[in-house]
């Protein structure tokens, strides 16, 4: 990887460009997963690079759901394995859930290569390599999925990914938490909670709060996802980008 100085104002970009590049080169992402993490980094940039209070706000709620969920599944993709395959590893233990490799542009030594990953970087679950079941509804490879996986599953994870699995998902009955930097795309807009942040701060966000909420009585975890909108949250992450956009318009006018 290109050695990066940390006093590069662009230092936490640029890492995840190379991590993502690679990803590409090591087998684990597709060549089309660069072409997803530009699209991720520009919503990004107009997002002010930082997590938002709404944000926040649905990391907290997803992370009340996964609590309260009776079989939580977590799942994995090209870019997901090459940005936070120890992070994700870390949130599946939290939540003592399995890891599933779901993917769109589907290769078995993918699959493989991003299991073996997982498994390395300390994931005790990993599943996707011998799917048993589809999700209805899809007729692409991310229809594939495991039982006791994303299949049994009542709540799902699903960071990065375009919108039909999410609603074939929701169309399932399960409760589906999308992480996903556009506001405005089809996942985020179908999905029951959309963490609109770079995965990169949002899955370590989402295993602290996680921490911080495992002790709290069932009943107070309860009252969260009644109080949340996911509408209103999408909106109000439009009018952050729109507040950082007026106030940086005297820098570049
Ligand atoms: O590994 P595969 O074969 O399953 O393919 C995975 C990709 C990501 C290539 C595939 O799912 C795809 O093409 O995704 P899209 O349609 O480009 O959608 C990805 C979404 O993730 C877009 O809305 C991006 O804005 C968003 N995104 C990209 N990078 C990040 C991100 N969201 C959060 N953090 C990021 N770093």
């Amino acid at each position: 990887m290109t050695d990066i100085p940390k006093s590069h104002p662009r230092y936490a970009s640029l890492v995840a460009r190379e991590r993502v590049a690679e990803g590409v080169k090591r087998g684990l992402t597709s060549s089309q997963g660069l072409i997803a993490q530009g699209r991720g980094e520009c919503f990004d940039y107009l997002l002010g690079e930082k997590t938002t209070a709404s944000a926040a706000k649905a990391t907290n709620a997803a992370a009340a759901l996964l609590l309260l969920a009776k079989q939580p599944a977590l799942s994995v993709n090209g870019n997901v394995a090459a940005l936070v395959p120890e992070e994700m590893a870390l949130l599946a233990q939290a939540l003592d859930a399995p890891l599933e490799v779901n993917l769109f542009h589907r290769t078995e030594e993918r699959v493989k290569k991003i299991a073996d990953l997982l498994r390395e970087r300390g994931a005790k679950r990993v599943l996707g390599e011998n799917p048993d079941a589809t999700v209805p509804g899809l007729d692409h490879a991310r229809a594939l999925a495991t039982r006791g996986g994303i299949y049994d599953a009542d709540v799902v994870l699903i960071p990065l990914e375009d919108g039909d699995r999410c609603e074939a998902l929701a169309a399932m009955g399960k409760a589906v938490i999308a992480i996903d930097l556009n506001p405005l795309s089809r996942t985020a807009r179908k999905a029951t909670i959309s963490i609109v942040d770079n995965i990169l701060r949002a899955v370590p966000n989402l295993t602290a709060m996680v921490g911080q909420l495992s002790s709290a009585p069932r009943a107070d975890l309860e009252k969260i996802m009644p109080g949340y909108d996911n509408q209103r949250v999408l909106g109000d992450a439009v009018n952050e980008i729109r507040a950082h956009l007026e106030s940086n318009l005297g820098d570049v006018s």
